[in-house]
């Protein structure tokens, strides 16, 4: 038997933040989670880039264009998506979780998700840097845990 699984280490690693604009104050804190995230697991700052989207939505498209360079090692999914009285925010919250699922899938390149679908903005605050934590932190860190066991099962180009 063997477990295999791996350690987030951001050595020499180059990560693409991709963070969408709606809900600025939310995915502010977000985008601070994890670029604390990869700065302390070794990630240098030089080796991050935040792009900017105008919303979830967005997202996907970004994500996939941020690949296509082959320049990123990682991407981190920002975002959050908060309930209002119609049925828009379960379009926008299911197609962009859909499109981010789907883009790492099929890129074969870890995406971290850090797109928040909350209820109320307390909801959102509590999950970027509030009682629950920091959810760009939580995106980073699986995003880099991935790049690590993709290559241990070989599945990047990478040494
Ligand atoms: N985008 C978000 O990121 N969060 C939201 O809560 C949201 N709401 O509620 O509408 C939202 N809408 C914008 C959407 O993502 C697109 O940017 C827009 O439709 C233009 O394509």
């Amino acid at each position: 038997m063997a477990e295999i699984s791996g350690a987030p280490r951001g050595e020499g690693r180059r990560v693409g933040v991709v963070v969408s604009r709606f809900n600025e104050s939310i995915t502010r804190a977000l985008v601070d989670g994890a670029l604390d995230a990869l700065v302390r697991h070794g990630v240098r700052f030089d080796d991050i880039d935040v792009l900017w989207v105008p919303g979830a939505w967005e997202l996907p498209l970004a994500v996939r264009a941020a690949m296509a360079t082959e320049h990123y090692d990682a991407i981190v999914a920002l975002g959050a998506v908060i309930r209002g009285d119609t049925p828009h925010f379960d379009y926008v919250a299911g197609e962009a979780s859909r499109g981010l699922a789907d883009a790492s899938v099929d890129g074969e390149i870890p995406v971290g998700f850090g797109l928040l679908t909350c209820d109320t903005l307390e909801q959102a605050e509590a999950r970027a840097g509030g009682a629950h934590g920091n959810k760009g932190w939580d995106a980073a860190l699986a995003a880099l845990e991935m790049v690590e066991l993709m290559q241990q099962l070989d599945v990047t180009d990478e040494d």
